[in-house]
Formats: structure tokens, sequence, C-alpha cells
């Protein structure tokens, strides 16, 4: 099927897809190479406090900000605090929604859930780490007429690129989500139109870093193949 199709009449300007051809065998060994890479991603509750590269950060967010987004609107920010001060502020912000959630908020079953990764509601790597990226998913473009579309998938997409690119530099990252995050919001003094999706701490691990002993679930549980039609069609 020929794209760009003839309909576009040239309204939008168009240039060759710089794409690499690779032979199957490679194909493989790549596939192969970023799987058993990404494989070795764990969530790292405890951080060295030892800085990190400001520029292999802005790298990082450079990759982030290259994911596909709905009709290209790039709806996100991405905030990198390494000032003590502000990061102390988000630490009790944060701490005052876990003890919240932990003390009563959070079903009973949530809490089941959350045993086997103990986690409580001090929250010490939010000052610990050398860097926390706080990514802001924009609701408009700053004008409710400027829309934005798919932006939570947009964003998530950007989100997985992240972590992808900050594990693969050599950094050790955790998703967290303090629920409600309106005081990112507030704190770092973004507008009223970005609400807070992610909080990343970045950093190397501490000496020691323990992780949960967890199994992925295997291929097999995951993965389904339609590879001809199902019966009866
Ligand atoms: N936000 C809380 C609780 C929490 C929730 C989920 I779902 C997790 O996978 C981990 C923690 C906290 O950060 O402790």
């Amino acid at each position: 099927m020929a794209y760009p199709p003839e309909s576009m009449d040239g309204s939008a300007p168009m240039k060759p897809l710089a794409f690499v051809r690779r032979g199957e065998d490679e194909m493989r060994t790549r596939a192969e190479a970023l799987r058993a890479e990404l494989a070795r991603r764990r969530s790292v509750r405890a951080f060295s406090p030892e800085p990190v590269p400001l520029d292999v950060l802005e790298t990082c967010v450079a990759t982030a900000a290259s994911a596909p987004s709905g009709a290209h609107k790039q709806p996100w920010t991405f905030v990198v605090v390494t000032d003590p001060g502000t990061k102390a502020e988000i630490r009790a912000a944060a701490e005052a929604e876990e003890r919240a959630f932990y003390g009563g908020r959070a079903p009973e079953r949530w809490l089941e859930d959350l045993a086997p990764l103990g986690t409580d509601a001090d929250k010490p790597f939010l000052e610990d780490a050398p860097a926390l990226i706080v990514v802001f998913a924009q609701k408009h473009g700053g004008d409710p007429q400027m829309r934005h579309y798919y932006v939570q998938e947009s964003v998530g997409i950007a989100c997985g690129f992240l972590l992808a690119a900050l594990h693969h530099a050599g950094l050790g990252t955790l998703t967290h989500t303090p629920s409600p995050m309106g005081f990112l919001q507030k704190i770092l003094g973004r507008p009223e139109h970005e609400r807070a999706f992610l909080l990343i701490p970045v950093g190397y691990p501490a000496e020691g870093c323990q992780v949960p002993d967890l199994a992925r679930k295997p291929l097999s549980e995951v993965l389904v193949t339609v590879s001809s039609p199902p019966d009866g069609h």
C-alpha cells in the first residue's frame, strides 16, 4: 500500500525513512541481547547518594521524548530534580500520602499484594537518589483548544523508553507512584494543565542493594499467537 496516499497531495512535508534492514540472524542476536539486558532491570529502592552525570540523564530524556504520541502532540514534560531541598520537600509530601495509604486508605487485599515487595510509608530513596525525574502528562497544549490525544498511552510509552534508556546507560530506577500526586505539580510549579504521571528516582544502587526474588511470567503465559484463522472462519 502506498504511503502517503495521493489524496495527501503534499500537504504534509515527507522525507525518506531512515530504516536499517537487517539479516534474520542479526535480528535474532539483537532481539536476544535487548531481552537479556532489559531482563536485568529491577526496581531499585535503596540508592547510593553518589551523583550521576546530568548529561546522561538529559540524553535519556531525549530518548523518552522521541516516543510516538497521539497526533505527534508530544504531551509530556520531564522535570529532573537534583536540588536536595526540593527532594526533601517531595519526600515529606509523598510520605504524608503514603502514611494515609498504608494506614487505612489501601484496601486490605492491596496491602497483601504489596507484602512480598516489603514496601512501607518510608521513602528515603526520594532524598538518597541523586536525581528524581518527574514525568508530567499534559491534558492539552496550554489552551483547551490545543487538543492532545491518547495522553495516557503516549506518556506511558515515553516512560517505557525512559526506563529502558536509563537502565541501558547504567543507572538504577524505581517507578514510584505516591497517590494522589497533586503535590508534585505544586512543589515543582507546573501549570494547571500538567498532571504528574510518574516519579522516577534515578541513581546507582546502594552497596549491597537487595531486590525481591520474583519470577517473571513465562512467555507461554503472556504470548498468544494467531497464525492461521481460528476454527470456523
Ligand atoms: N505507592 C505506594 C504503594 C505501592 C503500590 C504499588 I501497585 C506498588 O507496586 C508498590 C507500592 C508505595 O510506593 O509504597
